[in-house]
């Protein structure tokens, strides 16, 4: 059914009884599409760089390493996030709030600016014109990379930030037309946080590009590798906490599609996202750990201290989301021993799958080795090690990437009223795409442990290493198969619905599992999370344990007799 309103043409969900303004809908397909594009590019390379790095397979020679690790840092990191980003943000504007889109050409710029943008880039990197890696260091970024390269970056931040300034916009108007009542619905929420920290991050990644780019075309003479490196990482951290809020408010979204439910207590859900706001640009030091010119409290502060407010953030939707969850099942009547409501969850529905997978790879995985890396003592060993990259793909890999892959799966029928196809490929994928990406994220930090570099076509030229490095790098390579494998099964349910499906109005959410409704709270009731109470204290217990092992294996660095 398409009706008009306002200058604004827009339909209603069958299942969800949303008005979909049809110029969002339209950007919204767009961006997920280019978003799918970069990730599948960011994924041959990723495989290729993979079995370079596994030295019993090196595929690649030492240049085409570099060229291919520069394609899958910008692609995956840069284009496949922002894109489905930017996708999820029209998404939360205006379906979620039942608003139109107040000026769809300026969303229709901010895309073209982007592609261009990601163009260059794509153009200069495959073409060995800008093998700097999307970091860009100086004085080797602007020595070497041609001025599109940083012309192609600045053009797609710039594209995203009119994007975002078209969300708060959209917001702002929403509000003022009553299109919704109440306070804004937390995945919306959510969003506007993730878009705040944008504005500045994307503001960053302005001031540190713009000086890099002037020297390739010859108007400034020198950049100043410090304040180069400060102003990339006020912008490469706070793009990781973006994806963080969008991340969370998808797990919110997730949880409450295929289990249903609402969250525990909105305002402390809501409390911990203002936390991101404070407190995560503090995390950017993290990257300047073992930089000369900064003091050690300055260092200290924002890294430890000051960040753990924002890991706070963290570990309040920890609990929130699975006590949500743990208090759905219960009022369905799953009220044996601790875990029976965690036995009956959808396990088989994919989103469902994807949020327990990600929660559990993000956390156990990314978030024990962040914290206790961003540590400045412990970073004394870790920096530059795998162990890096071993932290940061269980992060935004095994957690963003699989929340945003699970995502699609909804979108599919929601949004390009498409059947899903091959549901039992995407049942199995987060499943297999989480072992995959543990295994890479587990091998990278016992063989960054070890002391193996990241960023290095082969170790084995500089001496002889012992044979559980190789093990180690052996179990990046099996879980890159996996992963790559996964990847594959993503691409091609996402592709065949979307292209070569007949187009069908969606009758329920779920795909594969649907769930009874949760049955109204009696007055007065109360249901307690014990079972996530539980997870939660062993969760604690691991990472104190990894943290001090961590501590222990630094003292046995230096033999101090
Ligand atoms: C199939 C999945 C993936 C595999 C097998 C994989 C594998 C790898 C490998 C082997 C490296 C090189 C590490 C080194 O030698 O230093 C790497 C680097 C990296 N990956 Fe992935 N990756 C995957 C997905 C992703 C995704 C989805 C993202 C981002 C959302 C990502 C972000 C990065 C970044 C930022 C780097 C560092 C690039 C640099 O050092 O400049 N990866 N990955
Ligand atoms: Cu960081």
């Amino acid at each position: 059914m398409t009706l008009t309103s306002e200058r604004a043409e827009y339909r209603v969900c069958p299942v969800t009884q949303f008005k979909v303004d049809l110029q969002s809908e339209a950007l919204i397909k767009v961006n997920a599409v280019a978003a799918v594009v970069a990730l599948t590019i960011g994924g041959i390379a990723a495989i290729l760089i993979a079995l370079t790095r596994w030295e019993a397979v090196g595929l690649l020679p030492p240049e085409w390493f570099y060229r291919l690790l520069t394609v899958h840092g910008t692609n995956m990191l840069i284009f496949w996030i922002v894109f489905f980003e930017m996708a999820g943000l029209y998404f939360g504007a205006t379906i979620l709030l039942d608003a139109r889109l107040p000026k769809p050409a300026v969303g229709w710029l901010a895309f073209g600016l982007m592609v261009v943008g990601a163009l260059f880039v794509e153009i200069t990197a495959l073409t060995g014109n800008s093998t700097v890696m999307f970091t860009a260091y100086e004085p080797l970024g602007s020595n070497e990379a041609s001025p599109l390269f940083y012309l192609g970056l600045i053009l797609f931040a710039v594209g995203a930030l009119v994007a975002v300034g078209l969300f708060f916009a959209t917001v702002v108007m929403a509000r003022v037309e009553k299109t919704y009542e109440g306070s804004l619905p937390l995945v919306t929420y959510g969003l506007v946080v993730a878009a705040i920290i944008a504005t500045y991050t994307l503001l960053s990644g302005a001031v540190a590009l713009v000086p890099p780019f002037l020297r390739t075309i010859g108007i400034i003479e020198h950049v100043d590798p410090a304040f180069y490196r400060n102003f990339f990482w006020s912008f490469g951290h706070p793009a990781q906490q973006i994806n963080l809020a969008a991340m969370v408010a998808i797990w919110y979204a997730m949880g409450v599609m295929t289990v249903g439910g609402s969250p525990v207590s909105e305002k402390l859900s809501r409390f911990a996202f203002i936390l991101y706001v404070l407190f995560i640009n503090l995390g950017s030091a993290h990257h300047l750990l073992v930089d000369p010119g900064l003091s050690f409290g300055f260092k200290t502060f924002n890294t430890s201290y000051g960040m753990y407010l924002a890991v706070l953030g963290s570990m309040i939707h920890a609990f929130s989301i699975p006590a949500m969850l743990e208090v759905a099942q219960r009022r369905r009547g799953f009220t044996n021993g601790l875990f029976e409501w965690l036995r009956k969850l959808p396990w088989r529905e994919p989103g469902f799958a994807a949020l327990a997978v990600s929660m559990f790879v993000f956390g156990w995985i990314g978030g024990v080795t962040g914290v206790t890396m961003g540590t400045e003592q412990i970073d004394m060993v870790a920096h530059n090690t795998l162990r890096v990259p071993g932290h940061f793909h269980a992060a935004v890999v095994g957690g963003t990437t699989l929340a945003f892959m699970g995502f699609t799966y909804y979108v599919i029928p929601l949004v390009f009223r498409k059947r899903v196809k091959f549901l039992k490929l995407a049942t199995w994928q987060p499943y297999l795409f989480g072992l995959g990406i543990s295994l890479v994220a587990v091998g990278m930090i016992t063989a960054g442990i070890q002391g193996v570099p990241r960023r290095t076509a082969d170790i084995d030229v500089v001496r002889e290493v012992p044979g559980t490095v190789h093990l180690s790098l052996a179990v990046v390579g099996i879980g890159a198969l996996i992963a790559f494998t996964a990847l594959c099964m993503y691409l091609a349910v996402v592709l065949a619905s979307v292209f070569t499906g007949p187009r069908v109005e969606a009758t329920s959410l779920a795909l594969v599992q649907p769930m009874e409704p949760v049955p109204a709270a009696a007055e007065g009731s109360h249901v307690a999370p014990k079972g996530t109470f539980v997870i939660v204290l062993v969760f604690l217990a691991f990472f104190a344990a990894f943290y001090l092992a961590n501590w222990w294996m630094l003292g046995r660095t230096w033999f101090v007799s």
